[in-house]
């Protein structure tokens, strides 16, 4: 007999389970009026980058903070660290994604205070992050001019498990002869209606509108749950 049915069961039990957590967290999030972020891309699309610019340019307004995933290494941590944010490195080991139960261990025995924004780099993949709902309330996909435009065609699931997409790295897009116009359309092939922003982490264009719509989304939320503190 083959094993395939029992794996496929192992693997619906996981999923199940992630996602009991998963909602936990969204209902601890929305409660304590945290909006949580979190970033999937392949590995080097620019998410520490773009999220450490994202840090340090919130942090004079809102309160942030960071958690990242990666299989070794706390480098990530120590580059988000430069925004001083409250910032922690998840090691997963051999694993190529972030679960729900290690953001909630993670938040355990960490003490932020209360936050308007908690941001979720997950590992860089961008196949496995696709199944698994961290309790976020916006996922962003990021992808770089330098991995081509067809990204979105590949890889679907992931583009549509994602609510945002961010082109990142714009200031290369000349060298490497990048269309955003096809970029445009294969996002839209994949998942019609998906709104994209481009961004250079490196020289800040496009960070200002990217933002603008964050902080939008908090004041949104805070509307829907209760007044601003
Ligand atoms: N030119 C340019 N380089 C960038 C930009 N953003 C990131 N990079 C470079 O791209 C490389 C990868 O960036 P990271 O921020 O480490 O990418 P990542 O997605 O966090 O990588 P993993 O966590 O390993 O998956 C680094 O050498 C960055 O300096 C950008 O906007 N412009
Ligand atoms: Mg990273």
């Amino acid at each position: 007999m083959s094993s395939q049915p029992r794996l496929l069961e192992v693997r619906k039990n996981v999923l199940k389970q992630n996602d009991l957590v998963a909602r936990k967290l969204r209902e601890r999030f929305s409660a304590e009026g945290t909006f949580v972020v979190s970033l999937v891309s392949s590995p080097g699309a620019g998410k520490t980058a773009f999220l450490e610019k994202t840090l340090t340019l919130l942090r004079p307004s809102c309160r942030v903070a960071a958690l990242v995933g990666d299989l070794a290494t706390e480098n990530d941590a120590l580059r988000l660290a430069r925004s001083e944010a409250p910032v922690k490195q998840i090691t997963t080991g051999t694993l190529c994604h972030l679960e729900a139960a290690m953001v909630e261990r993670a938040l355990a025995d960490w003490e932020t205070g209360p936050l308007d924004f908690l941001f979720i780099e997950n590992v860089g993949n961008l196949v496995c992050p696709s199944s698994y709902d961290l309790g976020e309330s916006l996922r962003l996909v990021l992808l770089s001019v330098t991995e081509g435009e067809d990204k979105p065609l590949k890889y679907p699931t992931i583009f549509n498990s994602a609510d945002v997409a961010i082109v990142t790295k714009i200031d290369l897009a000349a060298a490497v002869e990048f269309d955003e116009e096809v970029v445009r359309a294969n996002i839209q092939a994949v998942r019609p209606g998906m709104r994209q922003f481009s961004v250079s982490a490196k020289t800040g264009a496009g960070m200002d509108e990217y933002l603008q719509f964050l902080t939008g989304q908090l004041l949104r939320t805070s509307v829907a749950i209760g007044p601003m503190r």
